[in-house]
């Protein structure tokens, strides 16, 4: 009764497609979404007893592996205190000085539960203190569910091939305004054309929701030099990238800073949670220092502080993201290895502990280049690979994701399987 067949033709009566969160369902894929009874250092196991090797860590937050002790016995360490106070905490106080210090540009923080609630409240941040009503993003970009982010967005909506949701009223749609990630001469236009109206602009910094896209050098101080040139709020979606790419984050590894970054998942280390901060002049018109309002029950909450700092003490190691870096190339370096063997057309985006995987050839520099690979080779590959004990994400618009749990075996076992699931792509090709 109890297996994901069982609980999937359950869950598929009560939760829309099954599932909480749209990019589980394996709709892009086919099939059907395993259930996971347990996860340890890199590794899932499903309620049928089958073990994987994961490389989504629970779409990014596992960046030292999962149920990792440290993290375990400070959420335990924490919970036997209460689980929620609704009253300012230490913890509260210490996740704020951690942030503030490894991301120099945070120089105030609020917490909040989700990604989606920490760019909600940046972009009503930039639009209360600018006073104006459009925001920029980018086409393929993912920044949670909010209406004025489900614009040509990525991630699930685009996997479900529908960058657009209904539910979200036109005039609001109208006020946000798309540009392709990596055009200079696209952003320079669209400035000069409504500059004086924008109040912000975000940007995931890595694009990670449209599979893998690097900046092109420069893009990202071209972006910076637009915003300050027309009084604009520069933010960085860093949910994703924040403590992964770089210890500071993709603002760190490029060297360019926003006045806002808003961050999720490995601050969590597994827990609901989500942060926005940035210049103090900004920050500190948010509720109740200033008009602009924002609030939240669980916000802060000392259980999810402790599995953060836990996760964020971990990843302070000397050398840490330096080996991830190591790490994520010498896995991209042998499946493409072994794509060329196979004769599949392929090719890998990398940056630290994340990557882009294409059934295309590269460069991959464009949204166009990211949705230019062959869907129908990605999922005979994602269904193969799930079968030899390897688990990628459903969908050929995500990101991959390392952690410091994965081994040189879990890499080789890795290799060895995408060998495997190259031929058998090339075979269904005919
Ligand atoms: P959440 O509301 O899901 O915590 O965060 C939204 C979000 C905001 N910004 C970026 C750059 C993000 O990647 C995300 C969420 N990422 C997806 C994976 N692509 C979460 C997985 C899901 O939707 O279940």
């Amino acid at each position: 009764m109890n297996t994901s067949t069982d609980l999937f033709a359950r869950a598929k009566n009560l939760l829309p497609g099954g599932v909480n969160s749209p990019v589980r369902a394996f709709k892009s894929v086919g099939g059907e979404p395993f259930f996971a009874a347990r996860a340890a250092g890199a590794h899932l196991w499903d309620v049928d007893g089958r073990r994987y090797v994961d490389y989504i860590g629970s779409w990014g937050p596992m960046i030292a592996g999962h149920a990792h002790p440290s993290v375990i016995e400070a959420v335990q360490r924490t919970a036997v205190n209460g689980l929620s106070f609704g009253v300012p905490n230490p913890l509260e106080v210490e996740m704020a000085e951690t942030i503030t210090r490894l991301v120099p540009s945070c120089e105030m923080v609020r917490m909040v539960n989700s990604g989606t609630e920490a760019t909600l409240s940046a972009i009503r941040l930039a639009r209360g203190a600018t006073g104006r009503t459009r925001i920029v993003k980018f086409e393929g970009c993912y920044h949670g569910h909010g209406d004025s982010f489900l614009v040509k967005a990525g991630s699930g909506v685009l996997t479900l091939g529908m960058p657009d949701s209904p539910g979200v009223p036109k005039p609001l749609a109208d006020l946000t305004l798309t540009l392709p990630f990596n055009d200079f001469d696209a952003a320079t236009e669209l400035f000069d054309a409504y500059g004086a109206d924008i109040a912000g602009l975000i940007v995931e910094p890595i694009v990670g929701n449209a599979n893998c896209i690097l900046p092109a050098d420069g893009f990202l101080q071209h972006l910076r030099t637009l915003c300050t040139q027309h009084g604009c709020v520069l933010i960085f979606d860093e949910v994703m990238t924040g403590f992964r790419v770089a210890l500071g984050g993709a603002q760190a590894r490029y060297g360019v800073e926003p006045d806002l970054t808003t961050f999720g998942k490995i601050i969590g280390g597994g827990m609901p949670v989500g942060a926005y901060g940035g210049r103090r002049d900004l920050m500190a018109q948010i509720a109740p220092s200033g008009p602009i309002y924002q609030a939240g029950t669980l916000s802060g909450n000392p259980v999810a502080m402790a599995a953060g700092l836990a996760t964020l003490q971990l990843i302070q190691d000397p050398g840490f993201h330096e080996r991830l870096e190591a790490t994520t190339h010498r896995l991209c370096d042998g499946v493409e290895a072994a794509a060329q063997a196979a004769g599949v057309a392929f090719t890998t985006v990398r940056s630290c502990a994340m990557f882009g995987w294409y059934f295309r050839r590269g460069p991959i520099q464009t949204y166009a280049d990211a949705t230019g690979s062959d869907a129908a080779a990605f999922r005979v590959f994602f269904h193969a690979m799930l079968e030899r004990g390897v688990y990628l994400a459903p969908s050929a618009f995500e990101a991959g994701f390392l952690s410091s749990a994965h081994t040189d075996a879990d890499l080789d076992a890795t290799i060895a399987a995408a060998a495997e699931s190259f031929e058998i792509v090339r075979k269904a090709a005919g």
